[in-house]
């Protein structure tokens, strides 16, 4: 080992559940931290819980609530630490998983005795007073590549943006880390770190086949909504990779892996439409090399106003089934309120399109906004109702919940809004229990916890209960199928391909 070559263990604990069970996900912050901390000439150990033991869960308590952990025991995660060490390093990107990652924190410090433990993550960038009591040296807000790799490279941890400990706890909210300048200098994902086989065999059994991928294009997001917690972390900077890095990745995915889809996990996928349709260009002739066998879909969020028809047909044709989109309300009130301006009659266009172009809608929905009054609700309903006809197949709905460190937390906090200041954070994932008293987190003059609990319920019911022309078309959907197969085959035959 060289002189000032560091060993740093990066851990991604286990998931906190409501279930005994969860859809495996690659850390793609550990795994793009670990890149960038080798390319810099130090050595890394990625301990990605999930994927490590996916089938693994335990039980455990959380201020009375049952819940699960998911993935590699933190007891085998102790043991699977290298003895030589020199740092550790544990993601939290949620703060339902605080924890878990307040327990192992706990644990490597009784153990590893004098090692610097490390957390990042959305959660201790946007709750660090908290964060600390986990026992952790430093916490890093922000982006952890060029923190993690002056720490490695022992620069004094106080001079070091984004380093935050016990010292410098008062500035923390404003002590952002420096962030990587050309997001192209981070190297590709390194995924040999991991046991990569469990992970494909699990992706393939739950998505039926399909063998899905992570990748990110760009990082943060410009705008502002008031719930959202990506300012704790990015602080409303947009920076995305050349599409020539995007597709070296997706490349390396396709023939290293197989990968046969793409799970883009942006926050803004569209932020800068050029970008995009450049991407969305050269991912068409992906799929048009690969007869079909590539598809995409955006897990996070994506930029409505971008959405014109010529995009709509490139995102058709580039292999995309199915768009989220970020709708939330029906009322221009509540919209307002969110931070956010949306053009009813565009998103109306958008469904229409896509409908006609055979990509899927999904829209997401919020109930229970500070302000949605009982005719706001039903405005909103009726919005909604009127994007089903269009075309919308399906509506997430979520109640509201107010992430600490968002601008919605701090106002509802002002306004004396929220149910329980102290509620552990694991309540967001059980909060569609009705039995658990916590399980809406705010009360104005216009709803209490059970009328937004009402319109939960009603709102989840009326907008994904199947239109006529839904119902048909999914009896129609097995002769379809069979007819595009029949199809596909005459159509190849005629070209004289050889038959598969
Ligand atoms: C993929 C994803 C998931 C996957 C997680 C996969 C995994 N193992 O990581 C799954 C599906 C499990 C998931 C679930 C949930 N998620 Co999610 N998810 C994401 C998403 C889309 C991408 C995360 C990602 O990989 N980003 C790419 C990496 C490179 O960026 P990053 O995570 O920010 O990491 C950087 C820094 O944070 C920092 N960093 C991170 N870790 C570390 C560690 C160290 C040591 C250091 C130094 C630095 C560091 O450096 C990294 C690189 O620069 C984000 C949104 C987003 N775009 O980030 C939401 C996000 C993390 N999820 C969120 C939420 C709310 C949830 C759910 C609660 C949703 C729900 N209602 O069910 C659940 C919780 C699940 C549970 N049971 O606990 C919120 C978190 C809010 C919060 N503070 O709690 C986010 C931020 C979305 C949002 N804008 O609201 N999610
Ligand atoms: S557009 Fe999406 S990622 Fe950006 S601030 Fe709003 S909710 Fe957050």
């Amino acid at each position: 080992m060289a002189h000032n070559q560091k060993h740093l263990t990066l851990i991604s604990p286990p998931l906190c559940s409501k279930n005994q069970s969860s859809s495996t996900h690659i850390s793609l912050a550990a795994a793009c931290l670990a890149s960038f901390v080798k390319k810099h000439g130090h050595q890394v150990t990625v301990i990605d819980a999930l994927v490590e033991q996916p089938c693994c869960w335990r039980t455990f308590a959380d201020n009375g609530a049952a819940l699960y952990q998911i993935g590699m025991p933190l007891d085998d995660i102790l043991k699977t630490i290298p003895r030589t060490t020199d740092y550790i390093g544990i993601s939290v990107p949620f703060n339902s998983n605080a924890p878990v990652a307040h327990d192992l924190t706990k644990k490597i410090k009784e153990m590893f005795r004098g090692i610097p433990v490390i957390l990042g993550g959305s959660y201790p960038s946007s709750l660090p007073e908290e964060a600390l009591q986990s026992g952790a040296d430093y916490l890093i807000k922000g982006e952890g590549e060029i923190p993690l790799r002056a720490l490695l490279n022992g620069e004094n941890p106080a001079r070091i943006k984004g380093v935050i400990s016990k010292t410098n706890l008062d500035t923390a909210q404003e002590n952002f880390a420096e962030y990587v300048g050309n997001l192209d200098d981070i190297p590709l994902p390194d995924y040999d770190l991991i046991p990569i086989n469990n992970y494909i065999l699990s992706s393939i059994s739950e998505s039926k086949g399909t063998l899905s991928f992570p990748v990110i294009t760009s990082r943060g997001c410009p705008n502002a909504c008031t719930f959202c917690i990506n300012r704790a972390v990015y602080n409303r900077t947009w920076r995305s990779r050349s599409v020539e890095n995007v597709l070296d990745e997706i490349h390396l995915l396709m023939e290293k892996y197989r990968a046969t889809r793409i799970v883009f996990l942006d926050d803004n996928l569209l932020a800068d439409k050029q970008h995009a349709s450049r991407l969305l260009e050269e991912l068409g002739e992906i799929k048009k090399k690969r007869e079909g066998n590539f598809s995409w879909y955006a897990f996070c969020g994506l930029h409505l106003e971008a959405l014109d028809v010529p995009l709509l047909e490139k995102i058709r044709d580039s292999g995309c089934r199915r768009l989220l989109l970020p709708i939330e309300h029906g009322d221009p009130a509540i919209l307002k309120a969110m931070n956010r301006t949306t053009d009813f009659n565009k998103v109306k266009t958008i469904i229409k399109t896509c409908a006609k172009f055979g990509i899927m809608t999904v829209a997401d929905c919020i109930v229970g906004f500070p302000g949605e009054t009982k005719k706001s609700f039903s405005q909103s309903m009726r919005f909604f109702c009127t994007l089903k006809k269009l075309g919308l197949e399906k509506v997430n709905v979520y109640k509201t919940k107010p992430f600490p460190a968002t601008a919605l937390y701090d106002y509802c906090k002002k306004e004396r809004l929220l149910l329980r200041d102290d509620a552990p954070h694991t309540y967001y994932l059980t909060h569609t229990n009705p039995f658990n008293n916590n399980w809406v987190g705010i009360t104005t003059k216009d709803f209490d916890a059970h009328e937004v609990h009402r319109r939960y319920l009603y709102a989840s019911r009326r907008l994904n209960t199947p239109t006529f022309s839904q119902k048909v078309r999914a009896r129609l959907a097995p002769y379809k199928r069979k007819y595009l197969k029949i199809a596909g085959y005459l159509n190849r035959k005629n070209k004289g391909a050889p038959k598969t």
